[in-house]
């Protein structure tokens, strides 16, 4: 490795009192600066969205690599941060729902950020890392972990504080899970992901005059989840509503599809005309571009203070989000849009610079990457891979696939009798070529798509006798892949009762 070393020039009050296992003076190890947005999918300019005005997310990309194709594991903020976090499936962590945390399933498992705690980092989190309530939950520490962290900051904007009683939503007064957006005249500063980045400047001055001790600074933006309240100037005047796009022939896609494919349907979604559509486009990308701006500050501070040669830069969102197709709006699909995350990762003299990744990866792979890249001992359970090789050589093929799953159905609890248990999985392959997916082991039904030739997954090509070999290989492929997300006993395992868990909000 090429990491600069560095020198300890000061050393202020601030760090001073939380330094509690510094490390030898002229550490050689990398920073990490972990930036996650909430609810982003792929549409940014660096992904050849055309539209997209996110000049800074598109530097990093510049600088970095680039994965073209990686996914979340779960798409949905709670299973997937603590997913992501713990470096082991959702059947491995038992957290399959939001408002919950995995000390409560697992608790002597070692977090990312706790593994860097142990090693002699300073592990700091601003903003959302593990799952909140979007609004509700904004400036507090939501369902977080406490022992993941040196320091929490929960800043609240104007967007929590004031501005609700203003914010359009389809269903009046739920914002948080319901399409809502507000173009606010409060800039930048106001809300509460300026907020963030003011908050992450502070940080690293006081990171940046403590050279001997590395840190791992997490800062998770609220936006783009909902509801998409954003400056109107500049970033809604980026897009006018009516040049918004809209998805064309959805009835004759859906035709080939399992209901489950469409089981994340909100019925509230019913009441949205075309013009409240370009609407909500309209506010999704403002609420981008703001956060864009945000990711530019905290990065633009790494540069001005020093510390950019000699930080590894994360940057990724929880799941992936619709904006209409198929039908669809926001997450909890396997289809590409919902599944799919932008990742970027900058690893000074180790990652190319502007360079592609082609082969799928996942979120699980952050845990041992970051490990791999710092020289920091993380569990051995870990159940991804290390990207290492691929930022050095982005051609290298890695695993091959990626694995989604999701939950579909509820327990109903009929007026007598006993309640019959009516929730299955659905768990979705992806391949360089392909996605294969299957609902409740494909008793409710299968779809297959070709990305070489339908990159929008219009075409369900599983029913198909010209493509039924394709189909048995990547069945036996998802299967052999679903096998790896449980632990060794096979058991996913559950929330234990009387173990501490926050309930910090409602
Ligand atoms: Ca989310
Ligand atoms: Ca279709």
């Amino acid at each position: 490795m090429n990491w600069k070393t560095s020198v300890s020039i000061g050393i202020s009050l601030f760090l001073a009192a939380i330094a509690s296992a510094a490390s030898a003076a002229d550490s050689p190890r990398p920073n990490v600066l972990f930036l996650i947005s909430d609810d982003l999918n792929n549409f940014l300019g660096c992904y050849g969205d055309s539209r997209a005005k996110t000049p800074n997310i598109d530097k990093l990309a510049a600088r970095g690599v680039r994965f073209e194709r990686a996914y979340c594991t779960f798409p949905l903020c709670g299973p997937s941060r603590n997913s992501m976090l713990t470096g082991l499936y959702p059947n491995s962590t038992g957290i399959l729902a939001n408002a919950q945390i995995f000390r409560q399933t697992i608790p002597a498992h070692a977090s990312l950020p706790q593994a860097f705690r142990r090693a002699g980092y300073f592990a700091a989190r601003i903003g959302k890392l593990y799952h909140y309530n979007v609004p509700n939950s904004v400036g507090t520490n939501g369902h977080d972990d406490p022992a993941s962290w040196e320091l929490e900051l929960n800043p609240a904007g104007v967007d929590r504080l004031e501005e609700q009683p203003h914010i359009f939503s389809l269903r009046p007064g739920s914002f948080g899970g319901t399409l809502s957006w507000y173009a606010s005249p409060r800039g930048d500063a106001d809300h509460t992901d300026g907020l963030h980045a003011a908050d992450a400047e502070w940080v690293l001055e006081r990171c940046a005059r403590r050279k001997d001790r590395p840190f791992f600074l997490a800062v998770g933006f609220f936006r783009p989840h909902t509801p998409y309240v954003a400056p109107k100037v500049p970033y809604f005047g980026w897009y006018p509503a009516d040049e918004m796009p809209l998805v064309e022939n959805v009835k004759e896609d859906q035709a080939d599809m399992p209901a489950a494919a469409l089981g994340s349907y909100k019925t509230e979604q019913d009441a949205l005309t075309d013009e409240l559509r370009r609407q909500c486009v309209q506010a999704y990308y403002a609420s981008i571009s703001f956060m864009d701006a945000q990711v530019g500050r905290v990065v633009d501070a790494l540069q001005r203070l020093g510390l950019a040669d000699n930080t590894i830069i994360v940057f990724t969102s929880d799941h992936g989000y619709h904006m209409g197709e198929h039908g669809l709006w926001q997450k909890m699909s396997l289809f590409e849009e919902s599944a799919r995350v932008p990742l970027l990762i900058v690893a000074p003299g180790v990652g190319r610079e502007g360079a592609v990744a082609q082969s799928p990866v996942s979120h699980l792979d952050l845990y041992p990457t970051l490990c791999a890249l710092a020289g920091v001992a993380g569990p051995a359970n870990l159940q991804g891979q290390s990207l290492a090789a691929m930022l050095a050589e982005p051609d290298t093929p890695g695993r091959g696939w990626a694995l989604t799953q999701v939950t579909r159905g509820a327990v109903v609890r009929p007026r007598q009798g006993d309640p019959v248990d009516k929730r299955f999985f659905g768990y979705t392959l992806r391949t360089p070529r392909w996605r294969f997916t299957e609902w409740d082991e494909g008793r409710q039904g299968r779809e297959l798509y070709d990305h070489d030739s339908d990159p929008r997954e219009l075409d369900n090509l599983a029913e198909k006798p010209e493509h039924a070999a394709t189909v048995v290989e990547l069945a036996a492929l998802l299967h052999e892949a679903t096998k790896t997300t449980f632990p060794p006993d096979g058991q996913t395992p559950a929330i234990q009762e009387g173990l501490w868990a926050p309930v910090l909000v409602e």
